[in-house]
């Protein structure tokens, strides 16, 4: 237990506006409260209500009195984001400071990325992990379904990705086989969509191809069969630009992909096609990119795809670091929007410090104040605020082998980007963050949940 009384900022993400009445208090169940859906009622002892157009399609407004407790928004999202808001203060103990919260998102997309290619995650994992995902807020679970190393979603007519690419002996280290079947799928969709968390796909091409390729020998340039590789080298796969057949399964795919996604975006990777020929990447794209909006979507891709015309509403993923940005800063120009996942800020699987076992350090060392204290709209030339959908955190799964290190790489990282993502600029400070997160540790405790006790922090004893 933490010696200082609860206040009514104490939540991540920091509130847009809060105005603390610290006389009051109010005693809830904090089970009662996690129990709540979003639908209005006015019997319990949280009135939820619907009708505060100002407030945005995800913003609430939360006052909590002697009397009682009354949350209102605009639509069902904002009173679910003003639940988990609800549900921090309520921790513990239920009783909740008095005073009023104000809130909506600096940005609409606030993201987490969970590559199920290098290590596959069931049906039942991702679904938990979006459970701890929506606490802060998350409005977006990306899933990197596809890579070298594996194919972890069922395809209608194509029935060897699966069985081949998701099959034993599959992921890194040939440790993280299996794949979701298009129904399981369905179910992670709508399970995520309850918590107002939209599933982003992710088709990687034209690199990062080598399980479909072996699943499919004639996708590659000239017919042969490729060996399975589970090491984590990247670049040296990749689909054949100059190939009818290419375009034929190309298209297949993210058609079944786009039929089985009611969200807006579909993404087709596009990064680091090392053994694709400038030429050949630009033609790929070219006939690739418009492929999503004939199903319906958004394509979203990786930085790299910005070096190619992009089609209207495309949205360009910034990953790289060593990339100054200036193609990212062109399709701006262009009118296209940018997500922010710069990997030595928001990469969560780069290691904390040298005393981290497993993730990478490519991009360097990620301790929590690395992925806390920064601002997207500040990053590159040329990409100003206005150009941000948002900001997303990528975990990639070379070392990942278990659900404990998934979350522990996540936490208490993820809290940080959620915040980036969420809190206007202006309101955040690395000073009040901290003291705020060390409250989390007890509660992730004892929610069973591995998380990293960041020496930056003056985590409670215990
Ligand atoms: C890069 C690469 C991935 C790796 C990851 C590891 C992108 C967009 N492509 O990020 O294949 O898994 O780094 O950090």
């Amino acid at each position: 237990m933490r010696p200082q009384t609860k206040r009514l900022a104490d939540v991540i993400p920091a509130p847009a506006l809060v105005v603390p009445e610290p006389a009051v208090t109010f005693t809830v169940a904090p089970e009662a409260v996690t129990a709540l859906a979003p639908e209005p009622r006015d019997d319990g002892p949280v009135r939820l209500e619907l009708g505060a157009d100002e407030l945005g399609p995800e913003g609430y407004r939360l006052e909590i009195t002697a009397a009682g407790v009354t949350l209102r928004a605009a639509a069902p999202a904002g009173l679910f984001w003003g639940l988990q808001t609800l549900r921090q203060l309520a921790a513990d103990d239920g009783v909740l400071p008095g005073g009023v919260i104000e809130d909506r998102p600096r940005f609409a997309y606030r993201g987490a990325m969970l590559d199920l290619a290098r290590h596959f995650f069931t049906a039942d994992e991702i679904r938990a992990h979006v459970d701890l995902l929506a606490q802060f807020k998350i409005n977006h679970l990306h899933l990197h379904l596809t890579d070298d190393q594996g194919w972890r979603l069922e395809i209608p007519g194509w029935p060897r990705l699966t069985e081949v690419g998701g099959g034993p002996g599959t992921g890194c280290d040939g440790a993280g086989p299996g794949y979701l079947t298009l129904a399981e799928y369905a179910e992670v969709v709508a399970y995520a969509a309850e918590r107002f968390v939209t599933v982003v796909p992710e088709i990687d091409m034209p690199g990062h191809v080598n399980a479909a390729l072996v699943a499919y020998p004639e996708l590659t340039a000239d017919g042969q069969p490729v060996a399975p590789r589970t090491d984590a080298e990247v670049g040296y796969s990749s689909l054949v630009a100059g190939k009818e057949e290419t375009y034929a399964f190309v298209e297949a795919v993210l058609k079944a992909v786009a039929d089985a996604t009611p969200g807006p975006f579909l993404h087709i990777g596009g990064d680091e096609c090392l053994s694709t020929s400038a030429e050949d990447y630009r033609a790929f794209l070219t006939r690739v990119l418009p492929l999503p909006a004939k199903y319906g979507k958004r394509p979203v891709g990786w930085h790299e795809i910005a070096a190619v015309d992009l089609p209207e509403g495309a949205v360009v993923q910034y990953w790289r670091p060593q990339d100054e940005g200036t193609e990212v800063a062109a399709a701006v120009a262009a009118g296209h929007q940018v997500i922010m996942s710069p990997a030595d800020r928001t990469y969560l699987d780069m290691k904390y410090d040298e005393t981290t076992p497993i993730g990478l350090d490519w991009a360097g060392l990620v301790p929590v104040r690395r992925a806390y204290d920064w601002d997207p709209a500040d990053r590159l030339p040329g990409v100003p605020e206005t150009a941000l959908l948002g900001v997303a955190a990528p975990l990639w799964s070379e070392t990942l082998r278990s659900v404990a290190d998934l979350q522990y790489l996540t936490f208490p990282r993820l809290p940080a980007v959620a915040e980036v993502a969420w809190t206007p600029q202006a309101g955040r400070d690395w000073a009040s963050f901290r003291e705020r997160l060390a409250g989390f540790g007890p509660r992730w405790d004892a929610a069973g949940v591995t998380w990293f006790r960041a020496p930056e922090i003056d985590w409670p004893a215990g």
